[in-house]
Parts: C-alpha cells; structure tokens; sequence
C-alpha cells in the first residue's frame, strides 16, 4: 500500500524518520491510528450537549432521525457549529482582554515593562473610535481607547454596537448586520448567549442557531481587530523586514528559545531580555549567545515586529524538539500540542507553560503576570540556559533548511509603500491596477495545518495557480508559516511565478518602495488576530470604490484548517461578504440545511459564502472563477 506523503516541508521529511527511530510519536503516527475517524463525528451528527445522550442520528435514514430530546441533524449540526465559533470567539477576544488591560495599565503608569511604542497610531485609534484625541496627554488617550475597547466586554444595550466592529467595517456592512441582527454589542455576551441558546431544550431552528453563530464570528471579528490594532500600539506597527523561516534557524551553539502560542505581551518581553543576557548564556558555552526563534502565531507577531526567524508552523511544532537543539520551548495560549512534553522527554528541552490557565502535565510552569514580565522573562531565559547545559550533542540534528522571508506588512506598511507612487492618493495605484487586471483580484490565505492534507501542500498548490492568475496574495497564520518556509515570501518568488501583469505592479511598488526589486510573491500580515490588517486594506478600497466589501475582487482560504478560532475566522469573513474557501470538510455536511446555508443562503444575504473543495487545484480554479464573477459585478 503506497503511503500518503505527510508534509512537503523538507525539514520535517528529514527529521521524522529520526523521531522514528528515537520512538518519538508525531502528530502523524497518532493521526495514522485514529482512522478511521468516526464518521458521526466527521459528519456534525453526534451530540453530547446533555446526558441522556450520547446521541447520533443515521446518516442513511434507517437509524434513528432525532436524538432522545428530539433534536434533528439539523439542530445538532448547527449547535455543534455555533459552539466552536463561540469558542473561537472566546480564545481571540480572551487575547484582546489582555492586550486591553494591559493599555490600560500602561495609562495608569502601572505595567513598567510596557510603553506605548507607537504614539501615532494610539492617537489615530482614538480619532476612528471618536474619542477627540486633540490636546490630550497620551496616557489619557491610553486609558480612554483602553476603556472604549474594554466597553466591547462589558456593554450591556443591545442596540449599540461594538466599537470596534463598527469603526473598522464599511457603513452599507455596519447596516447590513444591524438589520440582520447579528451585530455584536459586548463580546463576552454574544458568546455566553450561544452557549445559553445551544443548551438542551433551547433554541432548535438550525438557521435561527446560525445567525447566532454568526454574531459570536463577529465578535471574534470585534476581538481580533482590537487585539491587532493595541498589540501596535504597545510593540509598534510593523514595517517590511527581512528575516528566514524552517528548522534551519536553530542554531548548534546558541540557547534556542522557541516561543510558540499567540500572545506578544511575554515573547516581546522575552526577547528584551534575552538581548541582555547574551553573556551570561556565552559563559554557559553557547557562542553565539541566545537565538529565539518563533512557532505557529507568537512566532508570527515577533517575526512581524522584530524579524525573528520562523522555526516552523503549527503541524510539525514537535518537530522544533526532535531536532535536539532546542533548549526551551515557550508556550503561552492555543495551538500547543499537549504532545509537547512527552517528545521532550526524550530530549533535553524545557517546556514553560506560562498561563494560569494553560498548563500542560510534565512542563515546567513559570507564571507570567503583566505587573512583573521582566522578571517572569528572566527567569524563563535563566532556565532556558540551564538546559542548554544539559543538552546532548549527539542528538543534535538541525536540518539545514531555511528560506529568506520578508515580513512585516500591515496595512499601514503597504499603504506607505504604495505612497511612494502616489503620495496624495496611495491607494489610487493599487485600485487602478485592480479595475485595469493588471491586477485580477486579492486573496487572503489563513489559517492552520491539518494532517488531514498533506502539511503545506494546499497553500502552495493553490497560491502558485493564484500567482499565475495575477492574483495578489495576503497570508496570515500559519498559513503565513507555510510561505515563510518554502521561500513565497522572497522576491525571486515574484519573479519565478507571478503572471506578467502581477509582476510588473509588485516591481513597479517594490522598486518606487526602495527595495530592489519587486514585493515578495505573498505578503506577510501576521499572525491569526492579524487577519483584521487584511480587512482594514479591503475597506480601504471598498470605501474608496464607493461599494460594499461584497462587491470586491476578494477572496479568502483556509485550505488546511482545524482549529475552531479558524472555524469563527472563516465564518466573519463569510458574514463580510467574502467568498471563502475552506480545504478541509467541515463538520456539517450531516446536515443539508446547514451546509445549504453556508453555501447558498450565505451569498443571498450576505455576499459572502463558502467553498468546500479538498482538491487544490480545483480550489484554485474555483476561486479564480468567484474573482471573475465580481469583476463582472463590477464591470470591469
Ligand atoms: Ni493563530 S489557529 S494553528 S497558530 S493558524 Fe496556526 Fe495561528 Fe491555526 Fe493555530
Ligand atoms: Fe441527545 Fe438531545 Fe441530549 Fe443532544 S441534547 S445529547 S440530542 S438528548
């Protein structure tokens, strides 16, 4: 039986078979023996909300059709969903929560190890949410966009809207979503009411349960702008920066301190600190000091500000630890394998949990509190040296791969660059090369790795034909990660498989930037709460264009997804009206209704819909032809 291969990544293909003979499992030994997975369960038809369940209705009708309370397929398919983008919702705006407080701190003169690095863009915030920046001292600002984003947490009026959610949208969106009544008020409550609606004996219309889903989307929406927009304000706006990505960054004779998660307020600490105390890990014998690198979205937004290399994205995490040169694997929230710990123990590598509410059995916990990050940081990289010590030089083996990568392309960056064509009008370039298909369309690629696709292949596959296509390409996530790793985000990529047109208008942008040469093929936005710079870009041109954001050439992908903030993410892109592709079957198909919903009624009332299609190259196609069908919308 020939074997599905698991990953193109190079690096990874090097070091599972010496995972293998060191007993390590992976993430694709136990994804092996879990199939086949339980067809219920893949098809959405399974429910445990109460305990007269378990219950699961028969796909091929000659099982039973309701659960013991009654519920159908269609009630349990769409609980199922709206639950996962609550809980999408929570983990995103739990984020925006810190960053929040943390603002706040900083305004009050608590929090000494944080400052407002980017004054400018506080103040601007403050100008979007009406707060009359003008004449007031920053620290007042501070407090006051803290407080208005905290209100997104606390408002208890139904009528008015999330801050946040309805400054960053076009006004026909804001409209549009307060007549449908899924515009959230107070993030916290939206995701309580699913919770509330989904418990047994509640709400039991599948569409009624999807427009509830649809409210915790957009309060994840509302979360993840306001985590993007106060992470720059505390640790600067990022700007194009040079740096690599892959396993090959780890380096034989530095203490490697991966930081993987999601959350800046530690890993920006850490690095400050880590800058400090590069002698102290040179006498522990480490030459070249202390090298951090990132994983999955921590990796991404220190990238994005600092250009520390990538050492890989989500999938192959374990993988960093396999290669026996990491000395402390650094975790804050979401997306960390409780694997982790059980690959280290064949190895030398410290794992540091760091969250009251992230533990992992067999780590080690180093609690992090805002009011004491450098302390916390300091001692996270005293262990970090420890380790080093101890590390086994027999079972180093860093594969030598890595790519360049340029990051660092917020919407600020982007539009700076495109300033330097046209300084009155910076957007003008970009929109006239959109309505003149010098420029086709822009795709957003976001999102996760899943073994059930063969890790990176998906993005790769379906951004080349993009490329071809004169699409321009936007990555989030690890979906970022992936282009990182396999040299997209360079500008030889540009030149090896943009379309003509495509290439010339990165050239004519990339050369007027003062770069020498064309922007790289993807551009790097950052990391999952970072998919807000795309919106901000794509309201940007809505507005200037005068339509709605689902009349626009734009498109979204999440080919590889799995995770349920990638399931809230997907679905706010959709409620935007973005056509959206997702490369995974989704836990609904066990419900006509609820997939017709997503597919169809979505694009009647919304603009936006999804696309479900595993192939790559069909997904391609598919989403070259919804771009198509909106430039015919427009007429151009
Ligand atoms: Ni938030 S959510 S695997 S790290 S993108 Fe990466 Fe990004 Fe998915 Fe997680
Ligand atoms: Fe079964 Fe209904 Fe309970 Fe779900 S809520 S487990 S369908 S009885």
């Amino acid at each position: 039986m020939s074997k599905m291969k698991n990953t193109i990544d190079p690096a990874v293909n090097y070091l599972l078979p010496l995972a293998k003979k060191a007993g390590v499992e992976t993430v694709w030994d136990r994804f092996a023996v879990m199939k086949p997975q339980c067809g219920f369960g893949e098809l959405g038809v399974c429910c445990r909300i109460c305990w007269k369940g378990p219950c699961r209705i028969d796909p091929f009708g000659n099982g039973p059709q309701r659960g013991v309370c009654g519920a159908d397929a269609h009630t349990i398919v769409a609980r199922n969903l709206a639950r996962m983008m609550a809980a999408g919702a929570a983990s995103h705006s739990d984020h925006g929560r810190h960053i929040a407080l943390t603002l706040l701190e900083v305004g009050e003169g608590h929090a000494p190890a944080y400052r407002i690095k980017d004054e400018q863009k506080l103040r601007n915030i403050a100008e979007k949410l009406n707060l009359a920046p003008a004449g007031k001292d920053i620290r007042q600002i501070a407090k006051e966009v803290a407080q208005a984003s905290l209100d997104d947490y606390s408002r208890q009026k139904r009528s008015i809207p999330c801050n946040w959610a309805k400054v960053t949208m076009t006004a026909e969106r804001v409209e549009k979503l307060v007549d449908l009544e899924v515009m959230p008020h107070n993030i916290d409550a939206v995701i309580a009411e699913i919770m509330a609606r989904t418990h047994v004996g509640c709400d039991a219309d599948a569409a009624n349960i999807l427009l509830g889903g649809l409210k915790g989307a957009l309060a994840d929406y509302t979360g993840m702008c306001l985590s993007t927009e106060l992470s720059d304000v505390l640790f600067g706006t990022p700007e194009p920066v040079v740096t690599q990505a892959n396993l090959g960054v780890l380096k034989e004779d530095a203490v490697n301190i991966a930081v993987h998660g999601h959350n800046p307020l530690l890993s920006e600490i850490i690095c400050d600190v880590a800058l400090k105390m590069n002698e102290e890990a040179k006498k522990a014998g480490a030459k070249d000091g202390i090298n951090i690198v990132g994983i999955c979205c921590t990796g991404n937004e220190v990238m994005m500000r600092r250009g520390i290399p990538l050492a890989t994205n989500y999938l192959s995490q374990e993988m960093a630890i396999v290669t026996g040169a990491v000395d402390a694997m650094v975790v804050d929230v979401q997306c960390i394998m409780p694997a982790l710990t059980s690959v280290a123990e064949c190895f030398h590598t410290e794992v540091i949990t760091t969250m009251p509410v992230n533990k992992i059995t067999g780590a080690t916990h180093i609690e992090f509190r805002e009011e004491s990050a450098v302390e916390s940081a300091r001692k996270i990289v005293e262990v970090a040296i420890e380790a080093f010590k101890r590390r086994d030089k027999r079972k180093v083996n860093i594969p030598d791969y890595k790519q360049t990568a340029i990051a660092g392309f917020s919407a600020e960056a982007i539009l700076a660059a495109l300033s330097k064509l046209d300084a009155k009008d910076p957007l003008k370039p970009l929109i006239d090369n959109i309505v003149n298909g010098n420029i086709q369309g822009i795709a957003l690629f976001a999102g996760c790795n899943n073994p059930k696709a063969i890790q990176d292949n998906n993005f790769i596959t379906i951004a080349k034909e993009l490329a071809k296509n004169n699409v321009l390409m936007l990555a989030t996530g690890c979906g970022a990660g992936t282009f990182a790793k396999t040299g997209l985000m360079t500008q030889e990529a540009t030149e090896a498989y943009a379309g003509e047109s495509l290439k010339a208008v990165l050239t004519a942008i990339g050369k007027a930037a003062g770069l020498n040469g064309p922007l790289p093929l993807v551009l790097h936005m950052g990391s999952c709460v970072d998919n807000s710079r795309a919106v901000n870009v794509a309201v940007a041109i809505a507005n200037k264009l005068g339509v709605d954001l689902d009349k626009l050439p734009l498109v979204a992908s999440a080919p590889e997804f799995m995770s349920e903030k990638a399931v809230a993410i997907g679905t706010w892109a959709v409620t935007l009206g973005i056509p959206t592709h997702i490369g995974i079957v989704p836990q609904i198909m066990g419900s006509p209704v609820v997939a017709e919903f997503l597919t169809e009624k979505a694009k009647e009332l919304l603009g936006g819909y999804f696309i479900v299609e595993t192939d790559p190259e069909q997904a391609a196609a598919k989403l070259v032809a919804a771009i198509k069908e909106r430039r015919k919308g427009l007429g151009i």
